[in-house]
């Protein structure tokens, strides 16, 4: 059994379609930010069709699901899974190709009435994205007991909503203990969400690991005044020192290897045209493979942020959002899924992860690795986010394959 086992991707394709229509946004893609209706739609959805295969469906005191197809014998479960929030201008397929195909791996087994070794299951992750509650990949740091749920729960989004209570109001405060599912392996079938599969022609990724993340709120404090009357030099003026952090932050690009930065959000307060403003929140992403030069360009920050303050005569205060040290994979498991793809006559080729995803949590509890397939134009986090229907298929079957082969190991 298992070298003749092959998923349906009808089957595979028509799900993901389905729940590409959950939150589905004008220009072609999803919007299911974490806890927010269209993200309880999600769920329901994938409940039911979890049901519908007869899985045991469990959820946890953090949100996450969890369906599982029971094994033959007791012992730690292979685990698939990812995560169906999305940024708010998400497309279809980050995070949900990882859930549905896990899905999928579960319902050929059922459809041929297999019963495995062990558990296998498949678990949808809560807010992978980080996009509404900081910080990204909450529900598999909960899972793998990075956070508690107190902390978890006081997370609040922008608006002041706090995790806990919009979790309890979408129904989706579970009683099962985050972690309760013992693991073995974990696999994460994941879009690229870049552009190297791509342009090497196309293929597999066995990803080796995940690379640094730290996300950063920055609080600018100055003077709100007239921005007519106020004379350039009696300005205290966040506005301005926000506009010089930013650029700060992106020529540390140039001069540390492999480092990146983002300034995602800027909320300018009072945010009225006529007034020099009063505060300024903004967040920087650095991400880098290497955690020395994450920790460089963070140092660098801060010893810029003081510089600032006193220059701008402004006040700065840093928070973090997110902080997670460069993650490598099981060699065992990236191995087995070199084999699997050569077996399947595709190319692969092993490749970093630029996105941080919930395998960066779960390789902390058990062996984890990724597959990637190629996106379209290297594009995600876009409602243009596109793979083609061949990948996505064989994708599911690296998945199938490579999950069991561990379910047998
Ligand atoms: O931010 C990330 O890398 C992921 O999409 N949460
Ligand atoms: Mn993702
Ligand atoms: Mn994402």
């Amino acid at each position: 059994m298992g070298s003749n086992l092959r998923i349906d991707g009808e089957r595979l394709l028509a799900r993901l379609a389905a729940l590409a229509a959950i939150g589905a946004t004008p220009e072609g893609g999803c919007r299911r930010l974490a806890l927010t209706d269209e993200d309880r739609q999600g769920r329901d959805w994938l409940v039911a069709e979890m049901r519908s295969l007869g899985l045991d469906v469990r959820i946890d005191a953090i949100g996450n699901v969890v369906g599982i197809l029971k094994g033959r014998e007791d012992g730690p479960a292979v685990i698939m899974g990812s995560h169906i929030d999305t940024v708010g201008t998400g497309g279809r397929y980050d995070g949900a190709l990882g859930v549905v195909a896990g899905l999928e791996v579960l319902a050929t087994l059922r459809a041929a009435g297999i019963v495995p070794p062990r558990d296998m299951a498949v678990i949808a992750f809560t807010n992978e994205e980080g996009a509404r509650f900081q910080p990204d990949m909450l529900g598999s740091l909960v899972w793998a007991g990075g956070m508690t749920l107190d902390a978890a729960y006081a997370q609040a989004d922008a608006e002041g909503a706090g995790l806990g209570a919009e979790l309890a109001r979408i129904g989706y405060r579970g009683p099962e203990r985050p972690g309760f599912l013992p693991a073995g392996a974990y696999f994460e079938l994941h879009i690229e969400q870049g552009p190297v599969l791509e342009s090497e022609g196309g293929g597999i990724g066995a990803v080796t690991g995940v690379q640094a993340i730290t996300w950063l709120e920055l609080t600018l404090g100055g003077k709100p005044s007239h921005a007519g009357t106020t004379p350039m030099g009696y300005r205290r003026d966040p506005g301005l020192a926000t506009a010089r952090l930013i650029v700060f932050a992106n020529e540390l690009t140039g001069t540390i290897p492999g480092q990146l930065a983002n300034c995602g959000v800027v909320r300018v307060s009072p945010g009225n045209v006529n007034v020099v403003p009063e505060t300024v929140t903004m967040t920087l992403d650095l991400r880098n493979p290497d955690d020395g030069g994450i920790a460089e360009a963070e140092t660098a920050i801060r010893r810029f942020c003081a510089e600032l303050s006193a220059r701008d005569d402004v006040t700065i205060a840093l928070r973090d959002l997110a902080r997670f040290p460069a993650t490598p994979f099981d060699e065992t498991l990236i191995a087995g899924i070199e084999a699997c793809a050569a077996e399947f006559g595709l190319p692969v080729r092993r490749i970093i992860s630029g996105a941080g995803h919930d395998a960066q949590m779960m390789a902390r509890l058990c062996p984890t690795a990724m597959i990637f397939i190629p996106s379209i134009g290297g594009l995600s986090h876009n409602p243009a986010e596109r793979s083609t229907d061949a990948d996505i298929v064989a994708g599911a079957g690296i998945l199938l394959a490579a999950a069991w082969r561990a379910a047998n190991a």
